[in-house]
């Protein structure tokens, strides 16, 4: 009998993959630790958890979510696939390359759900701290069941942490900020186009959330929308409506002044700033202190804290590859846990975190970006019998998309991509995602009865 215990923060889709894992080798009849998964919210699936709720939840915690409605894939799907359960394993038809938030999050659960994961995860429980004893090799979990506003803790032998990292706002300072007269909020607050309709926008910053934000806002009938950019712009063709400026320097009232020397009057500014890395339930020893980039420091093989290789951090990664990295990621820790897996002296581990830092230093391109974390993923499918896939093709899509992209912002959510994992070539929505406003699973599966409405109409 395995008499380990493994104790796990978070069941997003990294919190999952680790359950998935494990699983998978209980499938095989290997008799497998126990396991406890804890997760503040009330369902698994981390980001793609939808809340109407911004700032503290229900018993008082920092809500998690930065998600929003009418949010849809920002990347093809191809290239997120798990390579144990394809998207037509699930949907049982071929859908399109750009599902909205629902839709995958009723993909990730349908691979959870075929498993007994969820028995093993204690929802509405927040971990608060984390102690480690170098004489027993033991974690103590000192948690908060929230709904019976009870404090107990817990021993473990390995933690992982799969908290996420989208989820505390980095909020920067502009000067004249307190006197803007309107609605100031970051990313993490968003909860969807609708109260911006007609209003002139600013956006600050010129990354994922900056981009996303600033189309929908566009497509859902804001008046203007303005990004302004630290270092560099996004620089591809937008429609009228929409542009980009430099960082801006000062508010007056709600007259913003960028370093150009142009001004502007806005009736709502949005921080797409970005997030901070923050796990306040752990010391200063064990913590993760990074930027987001693709390669954190002191994570060996990206998960496995360097001085406490017995801490595994999952998904803590700038993000191209999403949830088949964190099961590449999953699967490397199960075997590292279950002893099938040795990890080289401590020293080593650090020239091995070089060699890739050293790279990422020296990335410059999306496709440069792209190249490095296909070959850290395939690093990662070396280390365990995670099932192999195309990681090469899938490069090749993410390179296409990156093109999809410059070419025309709104319309790059229409392109399809063929499975790496099935060989099956994505439909075509029948709607175009500019004139699609519904972002619900119904409208989005049910397409022969919207088809004939059409026709009708
Ligand atoms: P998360 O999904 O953040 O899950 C972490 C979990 O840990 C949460 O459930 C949280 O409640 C829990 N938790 C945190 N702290 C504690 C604690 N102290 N105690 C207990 N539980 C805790 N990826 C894509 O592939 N495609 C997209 O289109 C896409 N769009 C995105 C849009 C936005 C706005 C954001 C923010 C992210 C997007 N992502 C997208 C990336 C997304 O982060 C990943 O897809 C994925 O959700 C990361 O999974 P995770 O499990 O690592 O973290
Ligand atoms: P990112 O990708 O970390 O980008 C943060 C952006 O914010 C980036 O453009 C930064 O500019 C900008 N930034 C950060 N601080 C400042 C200040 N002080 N002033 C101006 N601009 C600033 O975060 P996102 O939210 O876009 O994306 C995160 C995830 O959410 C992503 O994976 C998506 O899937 C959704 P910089 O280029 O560093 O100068």
């Amino acid at each position: 009998m395995n008499n380990k215990r493994i104790g796990i923060i978070g069941s997003g889709p990294s919190g999952l993959a680790q359950l998935r894992a494990f699983e998978a080798l209980k499938d095989k009849g290997v008799d497998v630790p126990e396991i406890v998964c804890f997760e503040k919210q009330s369902n698994w699936g981390g980001m793609w958890n939808y809340t109407w709720r911004t700032g503290v939840g229900k018993y008082g915690e920092p809500i998690h979510g930065s998600m929003y409605k009418y949010l849809w894939s920002n990347g093809p799907k191809e290239c997120l696939e798990f390579s144990d359960y394809s998207f037509d394993e699930h949907f049982e038809k071929p859908i399109s390359s750009y599902p909205p938030r629902p839709v995958l999050f009723d993909y990730i659960q349908g691979r959870i759900k075929k498993s007994k994961a969820r028995d093993y995860i204690r929802f509405d429980t927040t971990a608060r701290w984390v102690e480690y004893n170098e004489e027993t090799k033991k974690f103590t979990v000192h948690l908060d069941d929230l709904k019976i506003d009870k404090t107990y803790s817990e021993e473990f032998d390995y933690l992982v942490v799969a908290s996420g990292h989208f989820s505390t706002p980095n909020m920067p300072y502009f000067k004249g900020i307190e006197n803007f007269p309107g609605n100031v909020i970051h990313a993490h607050d968003f909860r969807g186009a609708d109260q911006f309709k007609d209003q002139n926008l600013l956006l600050i910053g010129s990354s994922y959330s900056a981009e996303d934000i600033g189309v929908q806002c566009y497509k859902h009938g804001a008046n203007s929308v303005t990004l302004s950019y630290r270092s560099n712009p996004i620089g591809v063709d937008w429609p009228e409506g929409i542009k980009e400026l430099p960082l801006l320097t000062h508010f007056e009232e709600d007259t913003a002044f960028f370093k150009d020397g142009t001004t502007e009057k806005y009736d709502a500014v949005i921080m797409c700033t970005g997030y901070q890395h923050k796990f306040p339930f752990l010391p200063d020893e064990l913590r993760l202190k990074t930027k987001n980039n693709l390669y954190p420091d002191q994570l060996y093989k990206g998960i496995f804290y360097n001085d406490l290789p017995e801490l595994i951090y999952l998904g803590m990664q700038d993000q191209y590859y999403t949830f088949n990295m964190f099961d590449t990621q999953a699967w490397a820790a199960r075997d590292y846990i279950m002893g099938k897996l040795d990890l080289p002296t401590k020293a080593e581990r650090r020239v091995d975190m070089d060699k890739w830092l050293e790279r990422n230093e020296a990335l410059e391109t999306g496709a440069d970006h792209v190249d490095f974390q296909t070959d850290y993923i395939k690093d990662l499918l070396s280390l365990s019998d995670y099932p192999d896939f195309n990681v090469d093709k899938v490069s090749e899509i993410f390179k296409q998309w990156l093109r999809d992209k410059e070419e025309n912002i709104l319309t790059y959510r229409d392109k399809t991509y063929k499975s790496v994992v099935t060989g099956t070539m994505a439909a075509d929505h029948h709607t175009d995602w500019m004139d699609e406003l519904d972002d619900s699973k119904e409208r989005y599966l049910f397409e022969e009865e919207v088809k004939e409405e059409e026709e009708f109409v």
